[in-house]
């Protein structure tokens, strides 16, 4: 599927059909011309990788297997230093695309269906106690620090089997989320209502903007679905700018969402209006942490900005691809209301904008 042949009519339907491929599932070609994909039903023949039916055997007949199996996990790792804890959920949410049914930019109407129901990581009070907030799209903040251990309890509200897989921190082996065939660890399977404790570290050398998403054995489809967010590993000594704004590039599109149109998004919402209203103050310290998470080529473009790309280069358009991450600062210096948005004209126009206002 490619964007760049949808032609000038921005609300038109992608052309899907004809056996479009849209993806693999278990080894299945799945088309995009067969509606909307029901990715529980694709799940249930799936045979349960032996490492991870072994750990499931082990924990049977305990009294909280879903406790046990963290502490099991746990148990195998020295945690030197501090720590930083978190407990998440994936779960299924009611999501709207545009909650307000305009695009502010071109103050037009959005006609048609916007919700559908998304899958999301949800963040938890410890032992999944309270929920922190609704389930949401992207999924909680990670935030650690060099020199600390994340510690994700990581529970699965889902149907299908799912995972928390995080980029560019440190993890061994068995903590990497991945599901890997017969070779699969318990951490790359993680079915219908078990948790999974997740020990990521923070070495030196893994400072900067990441992020996380399923990598299950339903991959991609599960991402596609909204099961990706943030991770931060803070520099020795690093502040976070007084204004920080993490920013996710993805798409929903009809065979994961069974809607008409496609969209694509910025922290699970499109066109200006309902993607994040951003906001500074002139002085202030401002930074962007960036990622895309789908099949798509992003542009990040900043109206009225500027700023110098690790090569010393100065810009205000950014190319970044999939799963790529990145963040820019600057001292905020222009006060009105801006567009940052995607300046590949088929997303940019599809809902990939939004508002940085500064005062
Ligand atoms: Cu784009």
């Amino acid at each position: 599927m490619n964007w760049g042949d949808e032609g000038f009519d921005r609300r038109s339907l992608l052309a899907m059909g004809g056996g479009m491929f849209f993806c693999t599932l278990a080894g299945q070609k799945i088309s995009a011309s067969d509606g909307q994909i029901d990715i529980d039903a694709h799940a249930k023949g799936l045979a349960v990788p032996p490492k991870v039916a072994a750990a499931e055997a082990a924990r049977a007949g305990s009294p909280d297997p879903a406790a046990n199996a963290s502490r099991t996990e746990l148990a195998a790792f020295t945690i030197n230093g501090p720590a930083r804890e978190y407990w998440i959920t994936a779960e299924p949410v009611e999501w709207n695309i545009v909650p307000t049914g305009r695009d502010q930019m071109m103050n037009m109407p959005i006609k048609g269906k916007t919700k559908f129901t998304a899958w999301a990581y949800r963040a938890w009070t410890p032992h999944f106690k309270q929920p922190l907030g609704p389930a949401k799209v992207p999924g909680p903040l990670l935030e650690v620090g060099v020199g600390e251990t994340l510690i994700v309890h990581f529970r699965n509200k889902l149907k299908s089997p799912v995972t928390m897989h995080p980029h560019g921190i440190f993890y061994s082996n068995e903590m990497d989320g991945g599901y890997k065939g017969k070779f699969t660890d318990p951490g790359g399977f993680v079915q219908h209502n078990r948790t999974f404790t997740y020990v990521w570290e923070a070495r030196p050398g893994t400072e900067g903007t990441w992020l996380y998403h399923d990598h299950g054995p339903m991959d991609p489809l599960p991402v596609f679905k909204g099961l990706f967010g943030p991770l931060v590993v803070r520099a020795p000594g690093e502040q976070a700018p007084e204004a920080e704004f993490f920013l996710g590039f993805h798409s929903w599109e009809p065979p994961i969402t069974g809607l008409k149109e496609n969209f694509a998004c910025i922290n699970g919402r499109a066109y200006a209006g309902n993607t994040p209203d951003l906001r500074a103050s002139v002085g202030q310290r401002v930074g962007f942490h960036v990622y895309g998470l789908d099949n798509f080529f992003h542009t990040f473009h900043l109206h009225g900005h500027r700023w110098t790309d690790p090569d010393g280069t100065i810009i205000d358009t950014k190319t970044f691809g999939p799963a790529d991450s990145f963040r820019l600062e600057f001292v905020e210096d222009n006060p009105g209301r801006w567009f940052y948005h995607c300046h590949v004209f088929t997303h940019f126009h599809m809902g990939m904008n939004g508002w940085y206002i500064v005062d």
